[in-house]
């Protein structure tokens, strides 16, 4: 039968040229002669957004009509990385969209190129949210995602003079068109002012908050689809605004500049995101910004479940809301105020209500890395919540105290309130005891939360621990970054394992074919290539494909220990030196990651990266056998192109300290082999994958433990080792910096008086074990082998592993398949 496609659903090639066309004219209002590429980019993606928006309102209105259970993810950051190209995947219409592009005569590469991602985040926490939204979706699980809709992500990095620049990102600037803005469903949000009782009707006693201050909410959402179903998913972000009934005429009256003020006060509270992955010592806007978003999303979630139709008493049976670190943490004093305060619960029904609402994850084991709030700041601007965290402290000591007679010391390390000093708010604390469940991210990392910084939650209320292994998306992290590895993938094992990652267990025969290992590392050269050539373009630096494709890029961090890295490059460089027949296996050392502007140690080490760098990549001593790289600006799009091209991945935190990390499972998923410590989730990669297809080196978290314990000195190490100390001195002679021995001074410093993150102690087992590494690149069928069989052998590391994980333990919520209406 003859059938027509609709200009706004069809997918067939023809259509999509005619439905760009028709964007490109109606919103962008542009002909192709004038149109630039930015212009096409924006038809494609608006083209590409029609054809989800049915089946977004219709994941909507299911919702909505249905009696589901929604989780409700919470989180300060999102990463998202660029849509376009995800949701031309996961709807399948990559190659139609290729075709419409063609048949007008352009890239469809180029036109991807143009998107600016949301780089709504720092790091791996941020992406965490991205990735668990997508396997949300993709698993059919009812989800909203609520965060903040800064207007300047996190900076871009330019590298001037080997040192990094922050650089304003400006994403909103083209306009943004995954969104749409709800301002009909703005909401309130209340600062300052006080606090005071009064009886109501009722003659019960009641709290009435009276604010200095009313900051509004927009809401604006971005559909967030998931492979292959219908389902597709919102990320609600919210933008402040000033209420211009308030400011305008209530409270300022005559005084138009003092109106203006007060409006720029209120859009300030999401023009930024903290550039910072630690906590910052008492930042208000930080307060400010983590309660507006949490204050905005409550409200409207309690909106949402009474247009429902259904009793406030059981929105904990029909919501779940995940707190991503204590970022959005005082939404258990918010929850309460708006179930006491607004809808005149009793304390204790709202509070069985909060605490089977709230989980609460944890991503962090350095104890200073905790978030803390001032006393005295936090009640003057949430004066209502410092009441409320009294009376739930109040109430959980009184129940401490049953069962610690007599121990005071327990009760204050328990307490909301870190006494001492100057008094702060414990975030971790709120969050766990308004709580029904209590996450880390890794095995390890749970074991030493449970005796470490929760200890004394995990004696008090061990059922509420679990561990949740982090995970990542294969449809970003492997489909979508590297078509070669999945079509040689898929050509061998079908195509299941995108959404069952657990079937990449079909490859391990085929690391016994040599046919298949040949192919295999065709794929892995190409890809090496394609990085190479994206260097030379933009750094004019050439590279050999051939060399081990060493990489570490994550945030840049002392406990990540780039420096470690850096000090086994010079080591290379050193044996070279002394010895220019050595032969020496050619290695190109990649960096990437950005440092908190305030974080003056991790800007000197890209700043030593870069030094060395300049040194080595030009010494003619060296014969082009090493080759370092810092990579400016890793963000999401950049390190698309980075994991497939890795041979080897860095993942060498101090044990006990990397929470989980997840770069070490996106490069291990796009076949690099790790080389790391016992930290994080590199333990369960190397269970999985076989110590033998792992590089292990340096102290486990207990041996760190002992050794701080026993009095560490670095100096011994130093002293002991030739080597190492060769290394380390000609940093500190100003080798590497024309001769300006002050320069890493400071990194030289630290390293020889306090080594806290044990660089020294790890020093000569990572130099062993690079060694091996070089060593078994030389027999490249083997080192393919061990590839495949990390590949293989990856399949746990899903997202959708884990949010399976979630959704079983945790939030007790099951699939919904959305129908399209025709
Ligand atoms: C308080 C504020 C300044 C702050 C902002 C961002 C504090 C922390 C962060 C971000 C933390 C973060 O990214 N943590 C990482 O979370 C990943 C996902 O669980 C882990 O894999 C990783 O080990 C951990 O460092």
């Amino acid at each position: 039968s003859f059938h027509i496609e609709d200009d706004r659903t069809g997918l067939s090639s023809e259509t999509l040229q005619r439905a760009i066309a028709d964007n490109l004219y109606y919103i962008q209002g542009k002909f192709p002669e004038i149109a630039t590429l930015y212009d096409y980019y924006m038809a494609v993606a608006y083209t590409v957004r029609d054809r989800l928006l049915h089946r977004w309102i219709n994941t909507v209105k299911t919702y909505r009509e249905q009696d589901v259970k929604v989780v409700c993810y919470l989180s300060a950051e999102y990463l998202p990385g660029p849509h376009l190209e995800n949701n031309l995947v996961n709807l399948g219409i990559y190659d139609q969209v290729q075709q419409a592009v063609e048949s007008s005569g352009l890239d469809l590469r180029s036109i991807l190129a143009q998107e600016e991602e949301p780089g709504l985040g720092n790091g791996g926490l941020g992406r965490l949210a991205a990735c668990y939204m997508d396997s949300l979706a993709t698993l059919e699980i009812p989800a909203i995602g609520y965060g903040i809709r800064y207007e300047y992500g996190i900076f871009d990095q330019e590298i001037r003079e080997g040192w990094q620049v922050e650089i304003t990102d400006k994403w909103l600037r083209l306009g943004n068109p995954w969104e749409i803005p709800r301002p009909e469903n703005a909401v309130e949000v209340k600062f300052g002012g006080y606090t005071e009782p009064y009886t109501d009707d009722q003659g019960d006693y009641r709290v009435r908050w009276i604010p200095h201050q009313v900051v509004n909410g927009i809401p604006y959402d971005t559909p967030i689809s998931g492979y292959r179903v219908n389902t597709t998913s919102t990320m609600r972000l919210w933008k402040a605004e000033a209420p211009e009934s308030f400011d305008f005429q209530a409270f300022n009256v005559g005084d138009y500049y003092g109106a203006v003020d007060a409006k720029i006060i209120s859009e300030n509270l999401t023009k930024v995101l903290y550039p910072n992955d630690e906590p910052i010592q008492g930042k208000q806007l930080r307060l400010e910004q983590q309660y507006f978003f949490v204050s905005c999303s409550l409200q409207n979630l309690l909106k949402i479940h009474l247009l429902r139709g259904d009793p406030i008493e059981t929105f904990h049976e029909k919501f779940v809301i995940q707190l991503n670190d204590t970022h959005p943490a005082i939404g258990v004093a918010e929850l309460m105020r708006l179930l006491v305060d607004e809808y005149l619960l009793h304390w204790q029904k709202a509070w069985d209500i909060t605490q089977q609402a709230f989980a609460y994850t944890n991503h962090t084991l350095l104890p200073e890395a905790l978030e803390t709030w001032p006393l005295n700041l936090f009640g003057s601007l949430l004066p209502r919540h410092l009441e409320i965290i009294y009376e739930i402290n109040q109430r959980f000591l009184d129940q401490v105290r049953l069962k610690y007679l007599g121990n005071p010391d327990k009760l204050a390390r328990l307490s909301l309130i870190e006494e001492g000093g100057s008094k702060r708010i414990r975030m971790a604390h709120l969050a766990c005891v308004g709580s029904h469940a209590i996450n880390g991210v890794a095995a390890l990392h749970t074991e030493l939360l449970k005796e470490g910084v929760l200890k004394d939650f995990y004696d008090l209320w061990p059922h509420k621990f679990t561990n949740i292994t982090n995970g990542v998306t294969p449809r970003r992290w492997m489909v979508l970054i590297n078509p070669r590895l999945t079509q040689l993938i898929t050509r061998e094992i079908g195509e299941t394992w995108i959404t069952q990652l657990e079937d990449f267990k079909r490859l391990e025969s085929l690391a016994e074919d040599p046919a298949f290992r040949q192919e295999w590392r065709r794929v892995k050269r190409a890809v090496k290539q394609d990085l190479a050539d994206y260097i030379q373009a933009h750094q004019g630096l050439t590279l050999n494909p051939d060399s081990i494709f060493d990489i570490q890029a994550k945030r840049i961090h002392e406990y990540k220990r780039q420096h470690l890295n850096v000090l086994h490059i010079i080591t290379l460089y050193n044996r070279i030196k002394h010895n220019p027949r050595l032969a020496v296996p050619p290695r190109t050392f990649i960096f990437g990651g950005k440092a908190a502007p305030g974080y003056q140690m991790a800007k000197l080490i890209i700043k030593l990266i870069t030094s060395v760098g300049e040194v080595v990549n030009h010494d003619p001593d060296i014969c082009d056998l090493i080759k370092v790289v810092f990579l400016p600006d890793f963000n999401v799009t950049n390190s698309q192109r980075i994991y497939p091209a890795a041979d080897l991945s860095e993942q060498i935190s101090t044990a006990g300290k990397e929470a989980s990390g997840t770069g070490n499972m996106k490069f291990s998923m796009n076949g690099a082999l790790t080389i790391g410590t016992l930290d994080g989730a590199n333990i369960e990669i190397r269970e999985a994958v076989e110590a033998d297809n792992f590089f292990l080196f340096g102290h486990t978290s207990e041996d760190i433990v002992d050794l701080k314990a026993q009095g560490y000195v670095p100096k011994t190490f130093y002293n002991t080792n030739p080597a190492l100390k060769e290394a380390i001195d000609l940093i500190a002679s100003g080798y590497f910096s024309h001769g300006n021995r002050a320069l890493f001074q400071p990194l030289v410093d630290q390293l020889l008086q306090a080594d806290p993150y044990c660089l020294l102690a790890d020093y000569q087992s990572y130099i062993d074990c690079q060694d091996q590494v070089g060593q078994a690149f030389q027999d490249q069928d083997t080192w393919t082998k061990t590839a495949i069989l990390n590949v293989a052998r990856i399949g746990r590391f899903s997202s959708d592993r884990a949010i399976r994980e979630y959704c079983r333990e945790i939030w007790w919520v099951n699939p919904v398949s959305i129908h399209l209406e025709e």
